[in-house]
C-alpha cells in the first residue's frame, strides 16, 4: 500500500546511511589527508547508530503507516548494536529496555536529570521519514515530534528533528524543492522558536557565504553532539547542495565536528530528492543495509 512512500524512504535512507558510514571515516587521524584531496578512505565503510536508528524508523512507517511510538522504541531496543556508537543516554536506555523490559516513556522523561536529552539523535535519524511524506512539510514535521520522543524529550531535540524531517519533505517534493532561502525559510515558519529555530533564521542569512569553516563557526558543526549545534549547520549545507550528493558531502565533512551526523542529515535530506542519488562507486563501498529491514 505504501509502495511510493517505501521507495523514497529507502533512497532517503542510502544516503543517510552513506553519509553516516563515510564521514565516519574522517574521526580516523590517518584518513584526514583524503578530506582535503577528496580522495575516499581506504576499505569498507561501516555505518554506526545514525544508520541503525534511521532504519527502525523507516520499518515502523513500513508496517504501520505512521509513528507508532510503541513500534518505534521496540525496534529501536530489538536492534541496539553497542559498538555502532550510540550517544550514552541512548545507549543505557535501550539496554535497559531489552534486557530488563524498562518502559521507554519512563526512561526518555528522566533522560538528563529529568530535562530529556537534546542530543542531535532524533535529528540524524528521521530525513527518511520526511521522505516517506515528500511534499508535506507540515506532516512530516508532527510525525517527527512523534518519533523524536521516544529517545528525546527535550525541546531542542525535538524541534532538530521536525526541522530535519520538514526539509527532506520539500527537498522530496514532486514539485520541486525551491530555492534554497525559501526552503529553509518554509522549515523555519514550521518551529516552535528554539535555540534551534534562532540558528536555522541565521542560517538563511547566512546562504551565500562560501567559507565554510565560518559558517560551521557561527551555526555550530554538532562537535557539541546536541541537537542545536548541528541541525543549522546541515540545513545550510543540504538546502546548497541539493541535486549534488558528492559536493555537499565534501563540504559538510571538511566543516569537522560531528561529521557521521552532519553527513547522515545532509546525506538524507539530498537523496530525498530529484537528482540526488549518490554516486554509484560511493554506493559500492558502503555496507548494505541491514538484512532485517523490510525492501532494503
Ligand atoms: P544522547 O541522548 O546520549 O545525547 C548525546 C550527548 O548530548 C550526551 O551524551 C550529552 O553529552 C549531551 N546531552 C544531551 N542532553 C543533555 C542535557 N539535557 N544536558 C546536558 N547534556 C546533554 O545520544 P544521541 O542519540 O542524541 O547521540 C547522538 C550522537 O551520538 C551522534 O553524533 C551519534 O553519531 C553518536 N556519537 C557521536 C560521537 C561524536 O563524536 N561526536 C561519538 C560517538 C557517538
Ligand atoms: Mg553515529
Ligand atoms: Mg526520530
Ligand atoms: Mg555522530
Amino acid at each position: 500500500p505504501h509502495d511510493l512512500p517505501r521507495r523514497r524512504a529507502l533512497s532517503s535512507l542510502r544516503g543517510l546511511a552513506l553519509g553516516d558510514a563515510l564521514g565516519s571515516q574522517f574521526f580516523v587521524p590517518a584518513h584526514y589527508p583524503a578530506l582535503q584531496g577528496r580522495t575516499l578512505p581506504p576499505g569498507t565503510w561501516q555505518w554506526t547508530d545514525d544508520t541503525e536508528m534511521a532504519c527502525s524508523v523507516v520499518a515502523v512507517l513500513d508496517s504501520h503507516g505512521t509513528i507508532d511510538q510503541d513500534a518505534l522504541a521496540a525496534s529501536f531496543a530489538a536492534h541496539h548494536d553497542f559498538d555502532r556508537g550510540y550517544g550514552p543516554g541512548v545507549n543505557r536506555m535501550l539496554r535497559l529496555i531489552r534486557q530488563e523490559g524498562a518502559d521507554w516513556r519512563t526512561l526518555a522523561a528522566e533522560m538528563f536529570n529529568g530535562q530529556g536529552s537534546w542530543g542531535n539523535g532524533a535529528a540524524m535519524r528521521v530525513a527518511p521519514l520526511g521522505a516517506w511524506y515528500a511534499g508535506e512539510p507540515e506532516k512530516a514535521a508532527e510525525q517527527a515530534e512523534l518519533s523524536a520522543y521516544t529517545t528525546h524529550q527535550h525541546r531542542e531535540a525535538v524541534v532538530g528533528a521536525m526541522a530535519v524531517a520538514a526539509a527532506a519533505a520539500l527537498a522530496a517534493d514532486p514539485a520541486g524543492p525551491g530555492a534554497p532561502a525559501d526552503l529553509v525559510t518554509r522549515v523555519v515558519a514550521l518551529l516552535p522558536r528554539s535555540a534551534v529555530h534562532a540558528g536555522l533564521r541565521r542560517a538563511v542569512d547566512m546562504l551565500d557565504y562560501d567559507d565554510v569553516a565560518t559558517v560551521a563557526a557561527v551555526l555550530g558543526n554538532g562537535r557539541r553532539t546536541s541537537a542545536h549545534d548541528t541541525v543549522p549547520f546541515a540545513l545550510w549545507s543540504a538546502a546548497r547542495g541539493l541535486g549534488d550528493y558528492e559536493g555537499a558531502f565534501w563540504t559538510t565533512a571538511r566543516a569537522g565536528g560531528d561529521v557521521d551526523t552532519t553527513c547522515a542529515i545532509v546525506g538524507g535530506i539530498i537523496a530525498a530528492g530529484a537528482g540526488g542519488e549518490p554516486p554509484r562507486a560511493w554506493q559500492e563501498r558502503c555496507e548494505p543495509l541491514p538484512e532485517w529491514l523490510p525492501g532494503r
